[in-house]
């Protein structure tokens, strides 16, 4: 059996998969806001919300992956369990002082990790994702490299503000006595692994290209990104190497209090995006995923380092070699609902069947509704659509046609980059159950599309890569247990081929929408 583990902005969770018989053995989840209220961070993340600095408490982590173990501990008998990897939150950074690696190797079972780890915590909170206090840093991190297409077509994306390497600098130049006792800065993912193995963890190539700090060409720090960065990191940084590597047996700590097998493999993290390619059995070039939550997300894997020239889009390490792309597009399901609530529509109007009054292309309306500000393409504060509808028509079929097909069509073109011709895209997300959002997918990429149902597939991707570890192979982890609904395959509509003809056309409709919006 494998465990796989995925530490979220609002939760710790783990699966148990037996990949000889294709069954989940356990699962569960530990909510940080409601399970450990005292740490005050309803959400994960502490509530400070002050020039968008955004942090969270490591030792509430701790706490909750010991509440998730004695969890599993009662679905399941954990000495059954092989190996471990997982995911964290990409780009959080944890700051330990030169007692960590001792404090890990000596670690109690009579006292909790919390109570054992805190001393060793050269910064009490670590900056999250959701962080966005550094553009200062940033820019002074694009001017060092000479532009921001330097600093993405090394590390694979622009400096970005919740990205590791700014939120280290920041800490440098704020605190430079806390950076100067920081002896080594872990992510999340490489945080929790150090933990498990009782022995400090390398961080994977997936998450350690989240950090602006890491060259996709050679999968190497690299110097001229750490000079920009702060001083003297190479020495505060773990070794890269690729996911899922063997760290130690797990920590005997484990083994006394949870009953885990003293000869449990404890492997090295990767990212939750790089993790969830893997868990959705997408981490082999040829599918495309897009995810239609809140945002849009585009996931593809990547034979090659190729780097958004627009630097929209961000490169990650594919745990299972390789590259990835992690396109994200956030007025997605906001945009789409908001034009429902606007024209009092309903999402039997976004349906195949009501859609289909209008043609394949819309008679040549495209909407690009941007209400907040949006990644891809770059769309500032100021420039949001407040009063969007800007076609005065009359139907609801038309509407709904130009939104969905306009926002298919900024996703295919911003992504062209990546050289992508997929034969199937699977969608997932609360929007991917809808066949006229499916449909449109499928006309404007030219390709069938089918909908994927994973809810887990970050700690499905960690409990996949302990089983590669030990053999196992990923097609068939895949069929077992990912397999996509063929009844929910949509092909493109006749005529649809018309995206791809009447391409130079339509792509200068689109740049034009998007240059009025943009900065
Ligand atoms: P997240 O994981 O980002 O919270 P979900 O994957 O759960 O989001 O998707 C939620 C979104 O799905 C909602 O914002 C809603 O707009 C959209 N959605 C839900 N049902 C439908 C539907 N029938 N048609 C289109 N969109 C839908
Ligand atoms: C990716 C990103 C988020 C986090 C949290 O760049 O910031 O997806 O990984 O899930």
């Amino acid at each position: 059996m494998f465990l796989g583990l995925d530490a979220s902005t609002q939760s710790v969770s783990g699966m148990i998969i037996d990949p000889a018989t294709g069954i989940v053995v356990a699962e569960s989840s530990v909510n940080f806001g409601k399970a450990l209220p005292t740490y005050n961070a309803p959400s994960g993340f502490i509530p400070i919300n002050t020039d968008g600095v955004v942090h969270a408490n490591p030792l509430m982590w701790l706490d909750a992956l010991e509440l998730l173990l004695s969890q599993l501990q009662q679905q399941s008998d954990l000495s059954q369990i092989t190996a471990i990897s997982g995911a964290g939150q990409q780009h959080a950074t944890v700051y330990l002082n030169d007692s960590f690696e001792h404090a890990l190797a000596n670690l109690d079972s009579n006292k909790s990790l919390s109570e054992q780890i805190v001393g060793t915590l050269s910064r009490r909170t670590s900056p999250i994702w959701m962080d966005s206090s550094t553009a200062v840093e940033c820019a002074e991190i694009a001017v060092s490299l000479g532009g921001e297409d330097k600093v993405c077509a090394l590390s694979g994306s622009n400096a970005t503000q919740r990205f590791s390497g700014p939120q280290i600098r920041k800490f440098s130049k704020n605190d430079p006595a806390g950076y100067a006792s920081t002896a080594t800065v872990h992510l999340n993912s490489s945080f929790f692994a150090s933990v498990l193995a009782g022995k400090s963890s390398s961080i994977d190539f997936g998450d350690g290209a989240g950090m602006n700090l890491m060259e996709l060409a050679t999968e190497s720090w690299n110097q001229a990104l750490l000079d920009a960065t702060a001083p003297d990191l190479a020495q505060k940084l773990p070794k890269l190497e690729p996911s899922a590597t063997f760290v130690s047996t797990i920590s005997s700590y484990f083994v006394e209090k949870y009953g885990f097998s003293a000869s449990c493999r404890s492997l090295s993290w990767t990212g939750d995006n790089p993790a969830s390619l893997v868990g959705m059995g997408a981490a082999q070039p040829g599918k495309l995923i897009i995810s239609l939550g809140t945002s849009d997300t585009l996931f593809a894997a990547m034979p090659e380092a190729l780097t958004d020239p627009n630097g929209f889009g961000h490169v990650f390490g594919n745990p299972l070699g390789g590259f990835m792309t992690l396109t994200c597009f956030a007025n997605g399901s906001l945009a789409r609902e908001t034009v429902k609530n606007n024209y009092e529509l309903s999402w039997d109007d976004f349906e195949r069947e009501a859609i289909a009054a209008q043609p394949v292309g819309n008679n040549g309306k495209f909407a690009l509704p941007f209400f907040t500000p949006e990644i891809t393409p770059r769309v500032s504060p100021n420039k949001v659509v407040t009063n969007f509808w800007e076609f005065e028509v009359a139907d609801s079929s038309t509407k709904v046609r130009a939104v969905l097909e306009g926002q298919f069509l900024n996703i295919r073109y911003n992504t062209e980059w990546l050289e992508l011709s997929p034969d199937t895209v699977l969608l997932t997300g609360g929007a991917s159950k809808n066949t006229g959002i499916a449909q449109c997918a499928s006309n404007v990429f030219q390709a069938q599309t089918m909908r994927l149902d994973v809810s887990s597939s970050v700690a499905l991707g960690g409990a996949f890569l302990a089983a590669i570890d030990q053999g196992f192979d990923y097609p068939t982890l895949v069929e077992k247990f990912c397999p996509a609904d063929p009844q929910s395959c949509i092909n493109p509509e006749a005529n649809s081929d018309i995206y791809t003809a009447a391409k130079p056309e339509l792509s200068s409709v689109i740049t034009q929408l998007i240059s009025e919006y943009s900065s």
